[in-house]
């Protein structure tokens, strides 16, 4: 079986965003619902540019499902660009002036090119379409475990929430979330952030966010502590950061830690056999400063991710910069954009964190079938219920 694992393909102009998911057991039955419903909530959210207008974004499924259930191979989902424009030299045209915080120059001194084109359509944030696909379609698998993740907008610029999500308040929160254009679980700081959104949008200015995401129902032992790239924080920070533009990730209290003593960082252990059953095996904690993590490995308590998104470096005003064909001093170019996408961000790492801890878990769960995984799923667990021994 080979290891959970996915890639992508596309590009933000072309005909399709398409992903190609490895490893999910057989007979894992996929909620294309689902899918496409995380699909509808990438484009959302106040602030975005016209493009989610032209889109709808829905999966399609190329190969991997029947009747609704993995099968032996590869899962492939596409989502249809319906603005292809990527052979319209018109409709395309060559990016000469790179924008600042884009990667545009970069792009276009690594590919030795003036046009950074090319480098756009691919480094586009559209892209997170078919990571949203992917993600989502190893939640199901997740779901069978009882693992469930939940993202949200802290804030942005002054606008910031301070809920405190629990495994028992976080249905509500979802819900608050959903009824705020800008994915803040708090009606008061919702519409702050909005209104900040909307004053950046008239100065022709751009806002990233804090963006936070919960994972749910996770059993210990996910990761690992012999090898670094084995260790959980490790996958996650590496799987963050590789979302358009995210500049910082936080496990648990994250750069808090540093202003902190040890005893007000690390959460004290309480073991309660009667909370046994519960993915935590029963030992409990009254803090989860270590954000479900010790060692690289999951603990028992919810995994708790933070990133930094920076601002849309795409703005109307404008940045000096210089034109690549000519050497020209001049301003930044503008292309179609948003002027925060912080919600649909929010979105994208639910997707992408889960996907980071459903790999962990099949690393640990490795069977060919959904059958086997449980199997091995709950042999575990018995096994790890006896620390320690009942009634010692
Ligand atoms: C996006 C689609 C893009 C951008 C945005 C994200 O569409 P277009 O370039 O046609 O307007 O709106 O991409 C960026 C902000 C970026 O810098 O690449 C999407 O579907 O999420």
């Amino acid at each position: 079986m080979a290891a959970l694992e996915y890639r992508t393909a596309g590009e933000s102009h072309g005909p399709s965003m398409v992903c190609l998911v490895e490893g999910l057991p057989l007979g894992t039955p996929i909620d294309l619902e689902f899918v496409n419903a995380e699909l509808r909530r990438r484009q959302r959210g106040y602030g975005r540019g016209a493009r989610q207008r032209i889109e709808s974004d829905a999966a399609e499924v190329l190969a991997g499902l029947r009747l609704g259930k993995t099968n032996a191979g590869p899962l492939a989902l596409a989502v249809r660009n319906r603005d292809s424009r990527l052979d319209d030299p018109a409709k395309t045209p060559a990016v000469t002036r790179p924008r600042p915080g884009h990667a545009d120059l970069a792009g276009s001194l690594k590919f030795l090119t003036p046009d950074g084109r090319d480098v756009i359509e691919r480094s586009s944030a559209r892209e997170t379409a078919a990571r949203v696909a992917a993600g989502a379609a190893a939640r199901c698998l997740l779901r069978e475990f009882g693992i469930e993740a939940f993202g949200f907008v802290r804030g942005a610029i002054d606008a910031f929430t301070d809920v405190a999500p629990t495994a028992d308040n976080w249905r509500e929160l979802r819900a608050l979330r959903d009824a705020s254009e800008v994915a803040v679980p708090d009606p008061k700081a919702s519409d702050r952030l909005v209104e900040r959104i909307r004053a950046a949008k008239e100065a022709k200015d751009t806002v990233g966010g804090l963006i936070e995401v919960h994972v749910f129902g996770v059993p210990p032992g996910l990761g690992g502590c012999g090898a670094g790239p084995d260790r959980l924080d490790a996958r996650l920070g590496a799987a963050v950061l590789s979302v358009q533009a995210m500049k910082s990730v936080g496990i648990g209290l994250g750069a808090e830690v540093a202003a902190r003593r040890g005893s007000q960082v690390h959460d004290p252990i309480h073991f309660d056999p009667d909370r046994r059953h519960l993915a935590s095996l029963g030992f409990e904690r009254s803090t989860n400063n270590a954000g479900g993590i010790e060692g690289g490995m999951s603990n028992g308590m919810p995994i708790v991710v933070t990133a930094a998104m920076k601002p849309i470096s795409t703005l109307l005003q404008g940045l000096p910069s210089v034109d690549l064909a000519t050497g020209a001093a001049e301003r930044s170019a503008y292309e179609r954009s948003d002027i925060c996408a912080v919600a649909a961000a929010s979105v994208v790492l639910e997707n992408v964190v889960a996907f980071e801890v459903a790999r962990a878990f099949r690393a640990k769960f490795s069977g060919d079938s959904l059958r086997e995984t449980s199997m091995q799923f709950e042999a575990y667990l018995a096994a790890a219920r006896e620390i320690p021994p009942p009634g010692a």
